[in-house]
This record gives C-alpha cells, structure tokens and sequence, in this order.
C-alpha cells in the first residue's frame, strides 16, 4: 500500500510542480519544448561565458599579485582587446536572440482556424470556463465554475492546493483558442507544461493558442498577485483523447452547468 501510494504520488502528477523541482516541467506542447530547447541553447553560451571570466579572473589575480608583480605597466588602452571584448559578445548575443526572436513570434502567431474555443475568466477566487462553441438549450454557452478542492478535502492522489472541482476538458492533438479575461482584477492563466501564461485583465480579451500533443492532467496556478486567495485559485487542464472528448463534454461539462 505504501509502495502503491508513493508511486501514485511522486509519479502521477508528474504534470505539477514536485517538492524541490529544479528543472521546468515536463512539455506538453511544443511550444514548451521550444522554451526549454531555448533555455538549453542558452545555458551552452552561460557555460562558456563563466568557465572564460572565472579563467580571466583567476589568471588576473594569480598574475598580477602584488608581491609577483610589484610595480604595475602603465596600460591604459589596446585596440585589439577592445575591438574583440565588443565583436565577440555581441556575436554571442546574436546567436541568443535569434532563437529567442523566433520562439517569441511563433508564440504571437495566432491559429486562423482553432477547433476549439474556450474562455478563461479569472474571478476572486476562482475561475469560469466558457465553451463558446456550444450552446445550451436556452442558447447560452456552456458555462461553469472551478474551484480549488479546499486543503482539508482532497482524496488520496489529488495534489493540495492544486486540484479543482471542474477541471477543464480539452481534446489532445487539436488547435485550442484560448481566450483568457478578468471579472473584477488581474489574475493569469499560467500552466507551465503548456508553456502557457496569459495575464486576464478585466474589461480586455487576452487570446492564446495551445496545442496539447499528449493526453494527461495539467496544473497551474494564477500567475498575477489578485487578493488574499490568489493562492488558491489552480488551473486544472485534462486532455483526453479527441475521440472521447464529446462523451466528456456531453456527460461531464453540461450536467455541471445544470442546464442540460
Ligand atoms: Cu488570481
């Protein structure tokens, strides 16, 4: 049982944050994987950089110490040096912002035809997801609440302070528009896996895009301090596959709303 339970927790939410995780979480979409790939490519240069200046100041120190080098050469400028301390970052820095510039407007890029449309409103302290694409009997698109399981209700294997009441159901392997806005302050809606951080900002539409390449459970939280509950208002993302994701919907999301 003890063995059962330590799997089910340490590997089941693997699609949450983990105690004294270090690293970014496992991607989800590519553009997540874009950033991790970019945070790779970067620390190669952030590498290179430290092993060189830790070279230079230890060679600096070792060599010019007082009681090695008494009196000191009165060098106030080379060219040379100079030319290459300015050429040889902004090189490096090139090979940085090309990458970061075309992950940063592929990010921008705007699905023309998503599948699907979802509406994310932030509320203190909870949120509202609207399916647009449906409507209910009385024309009125789906619509329902999420809120956070409270600390002392959670069932063995939901994450505390991470689980929701109604998780928001997304087919996997579709384009998804989402569409992120605020009923009264900032909130954000930001889950990592999906490389997704989106402020809601009242009275203004926020627009996104997601593709989610596997199916499984993704959590997040409100990124942007809203109150004192802005802690517990979680994100909760499941992608199922697109074959069941209309039974999901026509059983699980519109009893929820009570108007089926
Ligand atoms: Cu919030």
């Amino acid at each position: 049982m003890i063995v059962l339970e330590w799997l089910f927790l340490t590997i089941a939410p693997c699609d949450a944050a983990e105690p004294w995780q270090l690293g970014s979480q496992d991607a989800a979409t590519p553009m997540m994987q874009g950033i991790i790939d970019l945070h790779h490519d970067i620390f190669f240069f952030l590498i290179l950089i430290l092993v060189f200046v830790s070279w230079i100041l230890v060679r600096t120190l070792w060599h010019f110490h007082y009681k090695k080098n008494p009196i000191p050469q009165r060098i106030v400028h080379g060219t040379t040096i100079e030319i290459l301390w300015t050429i040889f970052p902004s090189i490096i820095l090139m090979f940085i912002a090309i990458p970061s510039f075309a992950l940063l407007y592929s990010m921008d890029e705007v699905v023309v035809d998503p599948a699907i449309t979802i509406k994310a409103i932030g509320h203190q302290w909870y949120r509202t997801y609207e399916y647009s694409d449906y409507n209910s009997s009385d024309e009125q698109s789906l619509t329902f609440d999420s809120y956070m399981i409270p600390e002392d209700d959670p069932e063995l294997g939901q994450s505390r302070l991470l689980e929701v009441d109604n998780r928001v159901v997304v087919p996997a392997k579709t384009h998804l528009r989402i569409i992120v806005t605020s009923a009264d302050v900032l909130h954000s809606w930001a889950v990592p896996s999906l490389g997704v951080k989106c402020d809601a900002v009242p009275g203004r539409l926020n627009q996104t895009s997601i593709s989610v390449q596997r199916e499984g459970v993704y959590y997040g939280q409100c990124s942007e301090i809203c109150g004192t509950n802005h802690a517990f208002m979680p994100i909760v993302v499941e992608a199922v596959d697109r074959k069941d994701y209309g039974s999901r919907v026509e059983n699980q999301l519109i009893p929820q709303t009570g108007e089926a």
